[in-house]
């Protein structure tokens, strides 16, 4: 036993694992991202990795994520998209004013400028997947499309990642805000 131990506490044994460690975390972390990474293209619009937050049981809404960049000359707008696996989608901006999480319908889409780019990330804009048919699952793919006013019908992959990917904390009340929030703008932007 304790020449075992003393095998293992030796300094190079040691670096040797850390070594060998870093090296498998370094090729996971390659082969997730050829794996994962999807983009597409339409006319100048490139459209990167859209993905979409796994979902806790019982939740009827889940949010959308992706970058699009207009390498056009032309502005665009993006504005909605299609999911076959929620009643319907809509586009939100999260933000924090006078210290309140705030959320709001985008009902003109989002611009998208010549040459500009716009991400869609947790906690700022982000595409809202309503009425889920079923919860989403981490490494599901689902077809859906993106809707620009002049590039048009894009088809895309959702690609389903873990519950906490890439959230920052603020963005954990998605959960209340799709309660309390989503139903109430289902019938219209009123508000
Ligand atoms: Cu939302």
């Amino acid at each position: 036993m304790p020449s075992r131990l003393s095998r293992l506490l030796r300094p190079a044994g040691i670096e040797e694992s850390i070594g060998l460690f870093v090296l498998a975390v370094a090729l996971l972390l390659a082969l997730a991202s050829a794996v994962f990474a999807h983009d597409y293209a339409a006319g100048g619009l490139r459209i990167e990795h859209p993905w979409a937050r796994a979902t806790p049981a019982g939740a009827k809404v889940a949010g959308g994520y992706l970058v699009v960049r207009n390498t056009g000359a032309a502005a665009d707008r993006l504005l909605g998209g299609e999911a076959p696996f929620a009643g319907g989608v809509e586009l939100h901006e999260m933000k924090v004013e006078n210290g309140v999480m705030t959320m709001r319908p985008l009902a003109d889409g989002v611009d998208v400028p010549a040459g500009g780019t716009v991400t869609f990330a947790p906690g700022g804009y982000h595409v809202m997947f309503v009425d889920l048919k079923a919860g989403l699952v981490a490494g599901e793919r689902h077809a859906g499309a993106l809707l620009f006013e002049k590039a048009g019908r894009v088809e895309v992959e959702w690609a389903v990642e873990a519950l906490g990917a890439r959230a920052p904390a603020a963005a954990e009340g998605h959960g209340d805000h799709g309660a309390h929030d989503h139903d109430a703008h289902d019938h219209g932007h009123g508000g």
